[in-house]
């Protein structure tokens, strides 16, 4: 069964309609919670084959807290969440798939295309159908080096009222630069059992947060209190990599600083800039940076599951 959704208020004027095949569709329609997970990040950010064991791992976490996972993408041109195990296949394969910001999704389904959704793409898709809550790794933001490159995840954070969970912003970014854009923005930052802002591959920055949250119920509570105000930004969780895949700080540094130069050396920028980084930093790191990669990503799939089933559990 495939059912389509429509978003409450503004969007169901501009007729943005979601594809949501099943058992996502029965889940909504139960009123089970659901969480988005973006596909850009198995389809661009991770190499064959670990895109798939992320896939896989991501999606039991999700479950395993009680809640039902539902990836986020374009297909043949319809916007959908949840998507099902042979398209899903097609994303792992790379089949003629494209990375979708949230700029490209129009093109995208009017030209009825293959795409991957970055972070900003996948929150307009699950928002659209109602979905509250979401897990990636990290989160784009300001790069270095770059000033004119800031990643559309920002701006899209900053007028998405959902919950989103990550391991901050990748490392690879300018950080304070990207906390410094989020406060503009008005997002608010939570450390999930930390104080600082975690560096995505690192469980430290020394960039200290504002807000701190040691329980999914604390976060339930902050987002019910930002719905109150009817804000319309997200609150951003950031979970530290756990600890026996996180990586030291000047390791990271070291291997970033290199895979900087080797983009400016081959001339490597805008969309194609991410996901190279993240490979040669992969190479730079001997593979470490892969582990912590999967790690962290099954990591914030189960606290946004957790969250999921305790805002599902108030909500009764
Ligand atoms: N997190 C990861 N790996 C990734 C990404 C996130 O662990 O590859 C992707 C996300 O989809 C994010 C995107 O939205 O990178 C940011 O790309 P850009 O800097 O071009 O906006
Ligand atoms: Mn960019």
């Amino acid at each position: 069964m495939a059912t389509e959704t429509r978003a409450p208020g503004g969007s169901l004027s501009r007729g943005f309609r979601v594809r949501v095949p099943s058992p996502v569709a029965e889940a909504i329609a139960a009123g089970r919670p659901v969480v988005a997970l973006e596909s850009s990040v198995l389809a661009q950010g991770l190499p064959t084959p670990h895109n798939r064991t992320a896939a896989e791992q991501m999606m039991a976490a999700v479950s395993s807290a009680g809640a039902v996972p539902a990836i986020t993408a374009v297909v043949a041109g319809e916007a959908t969440l949840g998507l099902t195990p042979p398209e899903l296949e097609r994303f792992l394969v790379r089949d003629g798939i494209r990375k979708l910001a949230a700029r490209d999704l129009p093109v995208a389904m009017a030209q009825g295309l293959d795409g991957a959704t970055t972070v900003a793409a996948s929150l307009c898709i699950a928002s659209a159908a109602g979905i509250q809550v979401f897990a990636t790794g990290g989160i784009g933001g300001v790069h270095r080096d770059a000033p004119f490159d800031e990643s559309g995840d920002l701006v899209e954070l900053a007028r998405t009222p959902m919950i989103v969970v990550s391991a901050g912003a990748k490392s690879i970014l300018d950080l304070a630069a990207t906390l410094e854009r989020l406060e503009t923005l008005g997002v608010t930052v939570v450390g999930y059992r930390t104080s600082e802002l975690p560096g995505f591959f690192t469980r430290t920055t020394g960039l200290l947060l504002g807000a701190r949250a040691d329980t999914p119920d604390e976060v339930v509570a902050i987002y019910h209190a930002a719905q109150t105000l009817g804000r319309r930004q997200a609150i951003l969780v950031v979970q530290p990599p756990p600890d026996d895949v996180a990586l030291p700080r000047e390791v990271v540094d070291r291997a970033v600083a290199d895979a900087l130069k080797e983009a400016r050396r081959t001339g490597i920028q805008g969309a194609a800039a991410t996901p190279f980084l993240l490979g040669a930093v992969v190479e730079a790191t001997g593979g470490r940076s892969l582990i912590a990669n999967l790690g962290l990503l099954e990591a914030n799939a189960l606290l946004a599951g957790q969250i999921a089933a305790r805002m599902f559990a108030k909500n009764r």
